[in-house]
């Protein structure tokens, strides 16, 4: 058998699983999703038709202010509805944080003996922009295979993780009071993609003080004309770990959805993040091509060798391809 034959061999196999939910068939395609090659094209291929029915909800914010805490609370509350759920852990510095997410599976292993609940870490595997794209392809994974909500959690730096919550309908910003100024950039930097803030540890001191900064910063972000359609991001104060306003946030992601509807935006976020998905696969291909044809590290200590400037080591690389771009091993 060819290998391209055995790959549609173990699709075959693979897609129906899949399609009806099973753990072990979701894991296998995720794993396909991470490692990116033909197989996972084809695969999304297969099961693309199959998506856009779950509710995707991104937790992105600050180091520590509680998201994993929130999502497990998201989890819980949504299962009492009956509805399943798939939670994708992302985390770009895992090589730093193993640790760390090791603690989150602790953490939340509690739900892993329900089969209604699926969770997963995603890490970088080192290719520019893999980790959006792997965990877009792993949402598109959890959707088919009919999970009724997709939660992503990322730590919201950098810009990576930033594209993996521009492709969610729903981002919730997770803050808690008293962050130093640093923190604060980052949270600035997030308030732009935020649709629900969520103001976690309001047991602490100032959640007070840092409720009524949120709703300044807030407020002048709201002069962009918009006018009175806008969506007005709400701020929901939350003890996670006492499980408290949690409804609240469940409440307000659902309210948003609807408003997504009914005011044309959701299709147009969809398209928004097609776009978004459409220029990482590029991007990635043409890199990729690149380094089939000639080699980006052997073009790059040429060109720094001969001092040449970053447009003619690029020029080279881009000539070469369209020239002798390998065709993508075909599915
Ligand atoms: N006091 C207080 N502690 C909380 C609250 N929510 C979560 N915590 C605690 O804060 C710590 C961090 O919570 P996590 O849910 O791991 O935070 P995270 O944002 O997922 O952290 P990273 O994924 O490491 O960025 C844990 O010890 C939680 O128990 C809260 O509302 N109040
Ligand atoms: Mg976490």
């Amino acid at each position: 058998m060819t290998a391209v034959a055995a790959r549609e061999a173990a699709l075959d196999a693979l897609v129906p699983r899949l399609l009806a939910g099973e753990p072990r068939a979701v894991a296998r395609a995720i794993s396909l999703a991470e490692d990116g090659g033909a197989a996972q094209r084809e695969l999304i291929g297969r099961v693309y038709g199959k998506t856009g029915r779950a509710r995707v909800v991104g937790v992105t914010g600050p180091p520590g202010a509680g998201k994993s805490t929130l999502v497990d609370r998201l989890a819980r509350l949504v299962r009492t509805r009956g509805e399943t759920v798939g939670i994708l852990a992302v985390d770009p510095t895992s090589p730093y944080t193993g640790g760390a997410l090791l603690g989150d599976r602790i953490r939340m292993q509690k739900l892993y003996t329900d089969p209604g609940v699926f969770i997963r870490s995603m890490a970088t595997r080192g290719a520019m922009g893999g980790l959006a794209r792997a965990t877009h392809d792993a949402v598109d994974v959890l959707d088919a295979a009919g999970f009724d909500w997709v939660l992503v959690e990322t730590v919201g730096v950098g810009q990576d993780e930033v594209d993996v919550v521009r492709s969610v309908e729903t981002v919730v910003v997770v803050t808690v009071p008293g962050l130093g100024d640093d923190i604060q950039a980052i949270k600035a930097g997030l308030m732009e993609i935020a649709d629900v803030f969520v103001l976690n540890k309001a047991d602490r001191d100032g959640a007070e003080r840092a409720e009524k900064d949120l709703r300044f910063m807030l407020h002048l972000a709201e002069d962009d004309g918009n006018g009175a359609a806008a969506w007005r991001p709400p701020i929901v104060r939350t003890v996670a770990s006492r499980d408290e306003g949690v409804p609240q946030v469940l409440e307000e992601v659902e309210r948003h959805r609807a408003w997504l509807a009914a005011s044309g935006e959701l299709e147009k976020r969809r398209q928004a993040h097609l776009r978004l998905r459409v220029e990482a696969i590029l991007k990635e291909r043409v890199l990729r091509a690149a380094d089939q044809v000639l080699g980006v590290e052997r073009e790059v200590e040429r060109g720094f060798a001969a001092r040449l400037d970053p447009y003619r080591v690029a020029e080279r690389l881009f000539t070469g391809v369209l020239a002798g771009a390998p065709a993508e091993e075909q599915a």
